[in-house]
């Protein structure tokens, strides 16, 4: 994983508009502590699966991408979006929620990594993508205490839920580049969760909407509701 561009371009006043007067977690995740060193804010979901920090799942060289090895998987075709219209919307049991444009998350720190995607229908492919770590998203829109879930809404209808530790994992990303190039529609333009520690039906092309929440709805995703597990780790 290698930090490929900094966020020069985002100006402190527009970060600090995003993030509230509230601020505690900078965009790159490191707690801020008040002048006695305590953590400026009561411990609560989100601060200690930040303070867990997982480790990194091992990642593969660029030399072994296997393009032709990516199966496109969608259940009802490709939503048609327009990219310079879309907005990304973050809701729910957050301080600030926010609606963002791809010219705001393109401003963010890109990450690349190079991982397995695994389809539950017998295929799995190297992947190279390329994108923001939701962990960021999450804390400019600071999720409260409460916040124990992510919901994620798709142009063409399927829905997802995720524990919010996986959601904060250091490669979960929102992606907008695939193997180098821009994310193509089909595989989920102009945004799609990019993960090496969930199976591929969590991974939710086309996201237009990130909420997050206290508890699971009885709606937890497309294909658990249709028996297929939850967790879906790998
Ligand atoms: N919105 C949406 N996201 C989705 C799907 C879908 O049908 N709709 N299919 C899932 C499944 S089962 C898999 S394996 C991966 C496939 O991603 P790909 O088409 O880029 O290979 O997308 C996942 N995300
Ligand atoms: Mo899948």
């Amino acid at each position: 994983m290698s930090e490929i561009s900094k966020p020069e371009n985002i100006s402190r006043r527009q970060l600090l508009q995003w993030a509230g007067a509230g601020l505690l977690v900078n965009v790159a995740g490191t707690l801020l502590y008040d002048p006695v060193g305590r953590l400026s804010m009561p411990a609560n979901e989100w601060l200690q699966a930040l303070l867990l920090s997982p480790q990194p799942t091992p990642e593969f060289p660029i030399s072994t991408i296997e393009p032709e090895q990516l199966i496109i998987n969608s259940y009802r075709g490709t939503p048609s979006i327009d990219p310079t219209r879309f907005q990304l919307k973050i809701s729910g049991t957050v301080a600030n929620p926010l609606s963002l444009k791809m010219t705001d998350i393109q401003q963010m720190p890109l990450t690349s990594m190079v991982i397995r995607q695994v389809c539950v229908e017998g295929w799995a492919a190297i992947v190279q993508w390329g994108g923001v770590r939701l962990r960021d998203l999450l804390t400019l829109a600071q999720p409260l205490p409460t916040a124990k879930y992510v919901y994620f809404q798709s142009a063409d209808g399927y829905y997802e839920s995720w524990d919010l530790a996986s959601v904060i994992h250091p490669q979960t990303l929102l992606a907008y580049q695939m193997n180098g190039k821009d994310l193509p529609k089909e595989n989920g333009a102009p945004l799609r969760l990019a993960s090496p520690i969930k199976l591929g039906y969590k991974q939710s092309k086309w996201v237009t909407e990130v909420i997050v929440t206290s508890q699971l709805l009885p709606k937890r995703g497309y294909w658990e509701d249709l028996g297929y597990e939850w967790f879906a780790g790998l």
